[in-house]
């Protein structure tokens, strides 16, 4: 539908037409990656679950294969819904995933390619004796989905846990298996957090306490700690916490019990759910997908006859400077789109000012963009941190300032991204990071609000954020991937030649000090595989 086309993105991942949800199953496999991806291929909304399937070289440029799985059986016609992918060591791909059944019962079930020397994994076969597990006593039968990458433990049993419910608390069932037909359910949950509802697509693996390259799901020892995260099933949001996993009785501990999995950090404060890591073994780096849903409505979603995007992938390390989070990046990948970039060093925007950057088209960007504060001397005010919540114009003495990206010349659209520092009691600062949605479009049926949260700045930084901009869609990540806010908009005016970049300070006592990289970046190649030449792919 022309009508709607500005809304889609030149270098993210969409289906070409109707629904997606959750990434599943990601994985690499004789020099391709792999997506699937939750699909409905009869409609913009939500339904016929279907797995569809694409891959790259690069996990930027995409083809789109056949279907890969289908709800075609007894314990998955209500839907081949989500799961995840584990490498065993000699090369075999184990493929778990939930199956809504006949009944509407949520059981799990096995899938494995049919020729693993086919580098594209066209054909998957379902095990003829599936489900390999139903809910077991105790847990609701629609409570039970979403089986993680399994892991090897020190007895040589392979591990998976699957998100579910108990007394309204979070709960992670762990599992132990050798051959991924037969389970064994374990007593302890690997964790539990009261009052955080249905956990949906959890994740659990290892980062290294020191180091830049990820680790593969089994890796376990000393320099490392466990993340867990869970999609909250009620508030539609992806949180995580780090902690230890101790493999004497499969059971993880958070850190900081106070920072507890969904009591403290998410992956992204913006529109982003139902995440899920792989392990690239090709560039030994963990990489997170994540699934960015829709703020318009339904009968727009129709209208336009397609809904949902996946981020950029995301590489995953853990902060070793503030060491209580992890960071984000978007893979290197995305650097092959850049097209010609445009510096500006020391732009000074003065308070209550907007300054533009003329760097022509300003859809398909990508920004750096640091910015120094210099006091006007004015006196200090013990102002309390209100945080993102009064928005871009809510003004104070260091903030905010920031960028306003997908606006229009008269600034009748804009997307704000900012930065807000309060002065703390102690002399220090606390810094919030924010995206402002609520003037990002002129449609009046969108859902527009305020994202964000806190954001750690060390003494020695300055305040910065990278940008991805893509028509409709902005990733933004605070301090190197501390804090990230994805943001969807809908914009009528900004769209293609009339959208613009300004830098804004809105800060009452302060002149903010803007040095910018800015590169206009390429459209990625996200086509069908040509059919006539799929016998003849080599690895
Ligand atoms: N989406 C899938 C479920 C999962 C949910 C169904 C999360 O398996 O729990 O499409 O978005």
């Amino acid at each position: 539908n022309a009508m709607f086309s500005w809304q889609r993105t030149a270098y993210h991942f969409q289906p070409q037409k109707n629904w997606m949800n959750d990434p599943d199953g990601p994985l690499y496999h004789m020099g391709w990656y792999h997506l699937f991806y939750q699909y409905n291929p009869d409609s913009a909304v939500w339904g016929n679950i279907t797995w569809g399937h694409a891959v790259s070289r690069d996990l930027i440029h995409w083809l789109y294969l056949p279907f890969a799985m289908v709800p075609d059986q007894w314990y998955d016609i209500n839907g081949v819904w989500t799961g995840s992918a584990t490498i065993l060591p000699d090369g075999k791909i184990v493929m778990l995933y939930t199956g809504d059944t006949v009944d509407a019962v949520q059981v799990q079930n096995l899938a494995y390619p049919a020729n693993l020397s086919d580098p594209l994994l066209l054909d998957w076969v379902k095990y003829p004796d599936n489900p390999v597990l139903i809910p077991p006593i105790g847990i609701a039968i629609d409570e039970y989905r979403d089986p993680t990458t399994a892991w090897l433990g020190p007895d040589g049993k392979w591990r998976v846990t699957i998100g579910s419910k108990v007394n309204g608390a979070g709960v992670s069932l762990v599992y132990k298996t050798t051959n991924f037909t037969t389970y064994e359910l374990l007593e302890n949950y690997l964790h539990e957090v009261p009052g955080t509802g249905m956990w949906e697509c959890v994740d659990f693996y290892p980062v290294a306490i020191n180091g830049s390259t990820g680790l593969d799901t089994s890796v376990n020892g000393p320099g490392i700690k466990h993340l867990l995260k869970a999609s909250l099933d009620d508030t539609k949001v992806d949180v995580y916490a780090l902690g230890t996993y101790f493999v004497n009785n499969d059971t993880w501990v958070p850190d900081n019990p106070a920072e507890d999995v969904g009591l403290g950090l998410k992956y992204d404060y913006g529109r982003y759910y139902a995440s899920k890591t792989f392990y690239d073994p090709k560039f030994e780096r963990r990489v997170l997908w994540g699934w960015i849903n829709e703020t318009d409505t339904e009968y727009e979603d129709l209208a336009k006859g397609w809904a949902s995007l996946q981020t950029i992938p995301r590489t995953v390390l853990f902060d070793n400077k503030t060491g209580t989070n992890i960071l984000q990046w978007p893979v290197e990948e995305v650097e092959s789109l850049r097209l010609n970039s445009t510096d500006f060093e020391g732009v000074v925007v003065k308070p209550g000012s907007v300054v533009e950057l003329n760097i022509g088209t300003a859809t398909q960007l990508d920004i750096f963009a640091d910015f120094e504060i210099e006091s006007l001397g004015l006196e200090e005010t013990n102002e309390a941190n209100g945080g993102c919540r009064g928005g871009a114009v809510d003004r104070s003495r260091l903030g905010p300032f920031g960028l306003l990206v997908i606006a229009d010349e008269t600034l009748s659209e804009l997307t704000p991204i900012y930065f807000r520092p309060t002065n703390t009691s102690d002399g220090g600062l606390q810094t919030y990071f924010c995206a402002d949605e609520r003037r990002s479009s002129k449609a009046n049926d969108v859902f527009n609000q305020v994202y964000g949260s806190q954001v750690p700045v060390l003494d020695d930084e300055k305040f910065s954020m990278r940008l991805l901009v893509d028509h409709s869609i902005v990733e933004s990540f605070a301090q190197g991937g501390r804090t990230v806010i994805t943001s969807r908009v809908y914009p009528t005016e900004a769209i293609y030649g009339a959208a613009r970049l300004f830098l804004f300070n809105n800060a009452t006592g302060v002149n903010v000090k803007a040095t910018l990289k800015i590169w206009q970046l390429n459209s990625a190649f996200i086509h069908p595989f040509p059919l006539d030449q799929i016998d003849t792919v080599k690895p």
